[in-house]
């Protein structure tokens, strides 16, 4: 007698600010500060403040771009590993108030916030741990209340936040001793005074890194996973890369994966990289990539020493939501009937018949990760009927809050997706068939 198993643990599911975080989809990352002016992409602290002079820095540019893109958030490096704070902070001098841009009155972090409010998009910070200025860096808690100082003012100044961005670098502080973060308490604080933030770290707790900034979450992706296998952030080893990559079906905590890239070859402006900004079909690589993996996509688009989005990437943004817009403008699954059978405990298969004939290069597959993250395999087939041969189209692993697979165009008036294991009862997938290019 076949012996069922007993009642399972609840599967781990987003809260309503992780879910909230996925459904962006897109999200602008503004690496800003006195790199821009020097040219550089790690300061080493000694930077002089009077190099930070923006000609014309206007945050209104920076989201509207944002939302034209169809971005719906925006992260601002508040503070980058140089320690240059955009904002006029209380427990430093090494800020905007010392230098000359807006006569050493004015505040990013203030025209940043109000400008993402404004065009109705959500505002995220990042904050670098490694501080090269900070005089009390590598004398633990002396430099671990100096970091949670910054951080109150930041999330105590300028209204809600809704992503805190963590990166785990970490180097030798000025005395030769190596600073020892207090992640507990940072993100005990965080949670605290913005408790609708997500805070993102290669160690989460809400959001993890995908383990590269090439724009590709790992396939497959997990936005479940088990938190011991990267158990701080800037944890090293080969099995940190692979947990953040796939993350784990069997993981106990929700902690989905952002993917982190720039537009330009580096993070900060540099005018030598104006031609070398990317193009409309490899950031259509990198969104099939990223948010077509069950990932969300975080692109740095970096303002220059004006202090403005550069016209190139402007442009280039408009760009590939047009394309995006057009490749997704047509869904001929739409409206159609979907006969759904689960097949096993661990598979199912939805079937639908498109009406008429169609060339069909693309498939969007989504389960409702309201309820969790359950399909680890599947198929996508279609026949043009009339007892004509199914054809493979497309297979894969995971498929979550989004999946896209692009694939050699055929024509096909009926279509089968298969879900052929799973980590739970498969439920309905939602499924997008599309032309393609
Ligand atoms: C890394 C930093 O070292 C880079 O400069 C950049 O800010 C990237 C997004 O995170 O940890």
């Amino acid at each position: 007698m076949v012996r069922l198993p007993g009642p399972q643990p609840p599967r781990p599911r987003p809260s309503p600010s992780q879910l909230a975080w996925q459904r962006d989809e897109l999200a602008l990352f503004l690496h800003f500060g006195v790199n821009t002016f020097t040219d550089r992409e790690w300061g080493d602290g000694r930077e002089d403040p009077t190099v930070f002079n923006p000609t014309a820095l206007d945050a209104r540019q920076w989201a509207r771009a944002a939302r034209e893109a169809g971005a719906r958030a925006l992260i601002l490096t508040a503070k980058h590993h140089d320690g240059f704070c955009l904002w006029p902070s209380r427990v430093t001098e090494h800020s905007v108030a010392k230098s000359p841009w807006r006569g050493g009155a004015g505040d990013v972090v203030r025209e940043f916030t109000d400008a993402c409010r404004r065009e109705g998009l959500r505002a995220g910070l990042y904050l670098s741990p490694w501080d090269r200025n900070a005089p009390r860096y590598g004398d633990s808690p002396r430099y671990n209340d100096f970091y949670c100082e910054q951080l109150t003012e930041l999330l105590t100044r300028y209204g809600p936040i809704a992503e805190v961005w963590f990166d785990g670098a970490n180097g030798e502080g000025p005395n030769g001793r190596r600073q020892t973060y207090d992640w507990p308490r940072t993100f005990g604080l965080v949670r605290r005074l913005q408790p609708h933030a997500v805070m993102f770290s290669d160690a989460g707790p809400d959001v993890r890194w995908c383990g590269n900034e090439a724009g590709a979450a790992g396939d497959p992706n997990w936005a479940t996973m088990d938190p011991a296998a990267v158990p701080y952030p800037g944890a090293s080893g080969d099995g940190v890369i692979v947990a953040l990559q796939h993350g784990d079906p069997h993981g106990s905590v929700w902690r989905p994966a952002e993917t982190d890239t720039s537009i330009r070859p580096g993070w900060f402006y540099h005018p030598a990289e104006d031609e070398r900004v990317k193009s409309v079909d490899q950031l259509t690589d990198i969104w099939f990539t990223s948010v077509g993996r069950n990932s969300k996509l975080l692109l740095n688009v970096p303002p220059t020493r004006e202090g403005l989005l550069h016209a190139t990437d402007v442009a280039r943004l408009a760009d590939v939501r047009a394309h995006l817009t057009a490749l997704f403008a047509e869904d001929f699954a739409a409206g159609r009937p979907v006969d759904w059978r689960v097949t096993g405990a661990r598979s199912a298969a939805a079937e639908l018949d498109l009406g008429r004939t169609v060339m069909v290069g693309v498939s969007r597959l989504e389960e409702d990760i309201r309820r969790g993250q359950c399909v680890a395999r599947y198929a996508v087939l279609g026949t043009e009927g009339d007892g004509a041969a199914w054809r493979e189209l497309a297979r894969g692993t995971t498929v979550g809050h989004r999946k896209l697979d692009r694939f050699e165009p055929a024509t096909v008036r009926r279509v089968r997706v298969e879900v052929q294991d799973a980590v739970a009862t498969p439920r309905r997938l939602r499924i997008g068939l599309y032309r393609g290019s």
